[in-house]
């Protein structure tokens, strides 16, 4: 009998009677984890036969391969049980997403949390029942006929898209859904199911097409390993810093002022303005020169720095005034590039080092808009150096020095594109190899990611996880020779000659609204002392105590501490509770006796009751506690 060779991903090799399955190859492993095979970089069912020499990569949970045919699987177990109980039901479509999966359906009428319940009760049974799932292929007539005959409008519509005949199926326990697939070889794969949330969702995306039902769900090979995830979602939920800016009164998002363009609040532009401060003081400490640019500029500065060309689509449209044509700008780096060009450069001042808390404007996509994560308006922790080549790896490194460690992404061009990247690969191979070169000499391990630099050169990012573990960049610093040949920049080399500087795009941390969304994130709301809008509360016992409360109030705001105090009617606890659920780290209880003596009851935000303390000790502690920056 004919064979065919097979390697393996160990390197392995076998040979095996053609038509040989995936299955009863797998078969022969003693896993029992093997859901699906990539042959020859192809996703397949294990039921599919091998007619030819193929290296095969096995499958499973673990993989994100694996996980997309699981989270497929279990969309069409959705389906199969939507249909049950609402036979009536049309079938849109139902793909893996990064968390699980979602199906779109059309019954008419939204769902309902019990709906939900029953439908995730009925997707276990159908799961026990472990149905082989198999793969059918369709004739392309027959396909449209029998969506017809169902009224499968939308099934009818996704076929029209589609130009195979047959068309493939999947069919399980007599319920059938077109699909490429592959999926898991039974339903019984299917452990542990959760359905999530519904919402409406258009028919294609389309706001002019029919309003869909989407119900989004997730599932895993065990109940410890959903559990986890659910726990996951929770703490998730109580650290979002979307609620928590709602509930802390950080900042707030308008419909009237318009989709990403928050509003600070006093109390998120308290920890802001703390930020900003730290910053500009580090900075200037660094030899970097702070200035101040507008947040428009005429369309020409975009035209020679090639953002017009490359960045458009992230650009707002330009605005005419009397005869300039004007656009909220996009990045700061033509601004500061106007600044070094404002006067000549000796070698000897190098590396000139300018910097911004600058404002700047994108046009996001309404659907990646995320509270303060990702919004369109923004004010970026930038920075521009203009160095001699000499001094780019010295500059790069110690700006990479400065950033706190989480992983580095090294984000490269991708030669392919060539709308989004400028044209010139010496330039990027220099940029690139430069980039490098600093990577190892600081001894960092990266991961390289195609098609994530600027237009106009590579760079390193620090991509941090937020709290669904999904990445975000919050420290970047890029290396540009393209920018200084745009602008012609030069100075005056110990040659007398004009020469050409390189340029280091630099942001710390990250835009403003970035990082404050990370940090709310990251302590739950909870800020240290030194960041915290309000670090103490005085609670007047009764009325009669205000006048004391005040007094304290003002020690502290004397030395610096941002106090305030309570002054309503409401009792102790009362008050008590309220500035824990504003999270303030200090209450300073006031009553007869603290009057008397001049001290304060101490309560700090752990919970701890530390009793009386006279006041001036409590001051001198909290501002050494506030200079420790922890
Ligand atoms: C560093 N010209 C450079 C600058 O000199 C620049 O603009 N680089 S950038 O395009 O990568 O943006 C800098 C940082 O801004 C990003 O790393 C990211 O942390 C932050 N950022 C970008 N877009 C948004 C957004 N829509 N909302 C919030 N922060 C953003
Ligand atoms: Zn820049």
């Amino acid at each position: 009998m004919e064979q065919v060779a097979v390697t393996f991903t160990d390197g392995s090799a076998r040979r095996y009677p053609r038509g040989t399955t995936l299955a009863a190859i797998a078969a022969e492993t003693d896993r029992r984890d093997i859901l699906a095979a990539r042959v020859d970089g192809v996703p397949r069912d294990l039921a599919a036969p091998l007619e030819r020499d193929a290296a095969v990569e096995w499958l499973t949970f673990g993989d994100p391969g694996g996980k997309e045919i699981y989270w497929h699987s279990t969309a069409h177990l959705l389906a199969q049980a939507v249909r049950e109980l609402f036979p009536d039901a049309k079938l849109a479509i139902g793909p893996p997403i990064e968390d699980g999966f979602y199906y779109d359906f059309d019954i008419g009428r939204p769902f309902t949390p019990e709906d939900l319940e029953a439908i995730e009760a009925r997707m276990r049974e159908l799961a026990k029942r472990n149905e082989p799932i198999e793969r059918i292929a369709v004739r392309r007539n027959e396909a449209i006929r029998a969506f017809q005959s169902g009224g499968e409008k939308y099934k009818a519509e996704l076929l029209e898209g589609i130009p195979d005949d047959p068309v493939s199926f999947y069919r399980q326990d007599g319920f059938q859904d077109m699909c490429r697939g592959p999926h898991l070889p039974s339903t019984g794969w299917i452990k542990a199911v959760k359905l999530l949330s519904t919402s409406g969702a258009y028919w294609r995306g389309d706001e002019h097409r029919e309003m869909l039902q989407r119900i989004y769900g997730i599932s895993f090979p065990t109940r410890e390993e959903l559990d986890a995830y659910l726990a996951r979602l929770e703490e998730a939920k109580r650290r979002d810093h979307r609620k928590l800016g709602r509930e802390l009164h950080l900042f707030a998002s308008v419909e009237e002022v318009g989709q990403g363009l928050p509003l600070w609040l006093p109390r998120g532009a308290t920890v802001r303005r703390v930020l900003e401060r730290y910053i500009i003081d580090l900075e200037e400490g660094l030899g970097y020169y702070h200035v101040h640019t507008p947040d428009l500029a005429n369309t020409q500065l975009y035209k020679i720095s090639g953002h017009w060309d490359h960045y458009r689509e992230n650009m707002y449209p330009p605005m005419k005034v009397d005869n300039e044509e004007l656009v909220l700008r996009p990045m700061n780096c033509p601004h500061h590039i106007m600044i070094y060009k404002n006067q000549q450069h000796s070698y000897r001042d190098l590396p000139v080092r300018i910097a911004e808390l600058g404002n700047m404007y994108r046009y996001e996509r309404s659907g990646v808009l995320s509270g303060l994560a990702r919004v369109r308006g923004m004010t970026l922790n930038d920075a521009h150096i203009f160095c001699r080549p000499d001094q780019l790896t010295d500059e790069f490194m110690s700006v990479v020095r400065g950033f706190r460690e989480y992983w580095y992404r090294v984000s490269l061009r991708d030669p392919a594109d060539r709308a989004k990247f400028v044209q010139n690969d010496a330039m990027w191979d220099l940029a690139e190899q430069k980039l490098r070169e600093a990577m190892t000499a600081l001894g960092l391990r990266f991961v390289e990611a195609k098609g994530e630099a600027s237009f106009y050169g590579p760079k390193l990012d620090v991509q941090v996880p937020n709290v669904m573990g999904k990445d975000e960049t919050i420290s970047t610093v890029q290396i540009d020779f393209y920018l200084p040949e745009r602008f012609g920049l030069e100075y005056i080399g110990e040659d007398s000659q004009p020469h050409r500087p390189v340029m280091i795009h630099r942001g710390v941390i990250s835009t403003l609204e970035r990082m404050m969304a990370f940090l709310i994130e990251l302590y739950a709301g909870a800020f240290p002392l030194w960041l915290a809008p309000e670090q103490v509360r005085v609670l007047p016992i009764a009325d009669r105590h205000l006048a004391y409360a005040r007094r304290v109030q003002e020690a502290l705001r004397g030395a610096g501490v941002r106090a305030g105090v309570d002054a309503s009617s409401e009792r102790t606890g009362h008050k008590i509770r309220e500035a824990q659920l504003m999270k303030v780290p200090y209450m300073l209880v006031v009553g007869n006796r603290e009057e008397e003596q001049e001290t304060v009851a101490v309560r700090s935000r752990g919970g701890g009751d530390e009793g009386a303390v006279p006041l001036a000790a409590l001051t001198d502690r909290l501002v050494t506690e506030i200079a420790s920056r922890r």
